[in-house]
């Protein structure tokens, strides 16, 4: 939307004179060191990255531009009759950091609404595909056969972009992906397991609702589905998926390209994937008890078989977390209001009584507590998504509006390409002073 735009333009400018000042006058202060630990072990807590729209601590969890979980959902304009702001709102938030109106969200609603449209070969081309495709694999397969669509990538071949302007039509493509995504990710759902009885969009409803409508759930989990988005968004630059899209981007790929790749690193289980996961692992035990809850005894002994078989308990630990993610909080707590009774929220609440201890009597995982994954399933499972392999796409089409609001402000504040510097084993050695 014009208003939308208009403001980032002006944020976007504001901004710039700070970063061109931390370059120039103070690009040699140090802020971190790098060990040899780190360099081998996946970068983890190197400091090297930097983005503004939301940032992880340790202990308390994420912030989305500076505002907690509890205080995105109380203070955002919230959907009438629903509990859940609008998705549109807490788009113009990441990308502002301004609390919008409710005219804002109305406008960002009416552009989403006038770019849903998804061009007819995307679904031929997902129809195309065997059926037995993860879903993963179909929503990444769709969003790049959408590439041809990239209007930075037609202005930029057309040599008539300045690079102060990079971040509009990088805008422009955000929109217009993020408007289809409901759609497509829907379509995938409803074409593999509904027997291709495709709902037709309602453009009545907001982003999130229209969804849960495309979906073909009731209520309440258009408010499942608004909850869901805005707390999978954002979880700052450096997980593998928001990073995968960054570095993607700061070559000027666009952002087809770009979300396309985030969603592939979204489908690993060691991350996004951990949410079903989570399911497949219950399920085992869920039949076993057929659907009765375990004892502790009984739960303790399944979370110690997983481990001495070799596995990793999904849903816990993190690479920087080191209490409970209070995105399981939060879900946590939806999950007491809307399904105590559910057993299989019992089964996720002994497991967060139960697995701690027992990942700290291992004494292998940093962070015992319980991530995001551990809780998403079974709000789904519960509302009638059963089928968990689709569990990813919800994750991933969150996580779509915080990487697209990375990308453009990379583009706007005009960041370089990615380009870390490797070393070899003997250079680390030598650095050791063993060799
Ligand atoms: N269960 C068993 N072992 C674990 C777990 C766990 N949940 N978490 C960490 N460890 C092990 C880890 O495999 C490693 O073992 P080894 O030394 O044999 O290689 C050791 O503990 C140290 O790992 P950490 O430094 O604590 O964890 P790291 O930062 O490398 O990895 C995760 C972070 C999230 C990949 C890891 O905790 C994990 O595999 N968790 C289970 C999968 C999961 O829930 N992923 C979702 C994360 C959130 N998300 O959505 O992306
Ligand atoms: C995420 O939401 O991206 C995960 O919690 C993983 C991470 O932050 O590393």
């Amino acid at each position: 939307s014009q208003v939308l735009k208009n403001k980032l333009k002006e944020k976007i400018e504001g901004w710039r004179p700070r970063t061109a000042r931390l370059t120039k006058e103070f690009g040699n202060v140090k802020i971190d060191e790098v060990t040899i630990g780190q360099v081998i072990g996946g970068a983890r807590d190197i400091k090297c990255l930097v983005t503004d729209i939301s940032y992880l601590d340790p202990f308390e969890g994420i912030r989305f531009r500076g505002l907690t979980i509890p205080e995105v959902l109380e203070k955002l304009p919230k959907v009438p009759g629903g509990e859940m702001p609008y998705v549109e709102g807490f788009f113009f938030f990441l990308l502002t950091g301004d609390i919008p109106s409710m005219k804002d969200v109305e406008e960002v609603a009416e552009e989403f609404k006038k770019r849903q449209d998804v061009p007819q070969y995307v679904f031929d081309m997902l129809k195309a595909l065997p059926k037995d495709s993860h879903p993963m694999a179909m929503l990444s397969a769709a969003i790049v056969s959408m590439q041809r669509e990239s209007i930075f990538f037609k202005e930029y071949e057309e040599g008539k972009l300045h690079k102060n302007d990079y971040w509009d039509p990088t805008y422009e493509d955000s929109l217009n992906l993020l408007a289809k995504l409901p759609r497509i990710a829907s379509f995938i759902y409803r074409w593999k397991y509904k027997n291709g009885d495709i709902i037709p969009s309602d453009p009545k409803l907001d982003w999130g609702g229209n969804f849960a409508h495309m979906m073909g759930i009731p209520k309440p989990y258009d408010d499942v589905s608004r909850m869901y988005f805005i707390l999978h968004s954002d979880h700052e630059s450096g997980n593998v998926s928001a990073h995968t899209g960054h570095l993607i981007a700061s070559a000027l790929s666009d952002i087809y390209y770009s979300i396309s790749g985030m969603v592939n690193g979204l489908a690993g289980p060691l991350h996004g994937l951990a949410n079903q996961e989570v399911l497949k692992w219950i399920q085992e035990i869920y039949e076993k008890k057929g659907g009765n809850v375990p004892t502790e005894e009984e739960m303790k002994q399944f979370v110690w078989d997983t481990l001495k078989s070799g596995q990793v308990i999904p849903g816990f630990g993190h690479a920087v977390l080191r209490k409970t993610d209070p995105r399981y909080t939060a879900q946590r707590e939806f999950c007491l209001k809307h399904l105590p009774d559910d057993p299989l929220f019992k089964y996720v609440d002994l497991l967060y009584k139960v697995v701690p201890p027992i990942l700290l009597e291992q004494g292998k995982a940093k962070n015992p507590w319980p991530n995001v994954d551990a809780q998403s399933g079974v709000i789904q499972w519960y509302y009638g998504l059963r089928e968990y392999d689709f569990y990813t796409v919800l994750f991933a089409v969150g996580r779509a509006l915080g990487v697209c609001a990375n990308i453009i402000w990379d583009r706007g504040l005009g960041y370089p390409i990615e380009r870390p510097k490797s070393v070899t084993t003997d250079m680390l050695e030598e650095a050791a002073g063993i060799k």
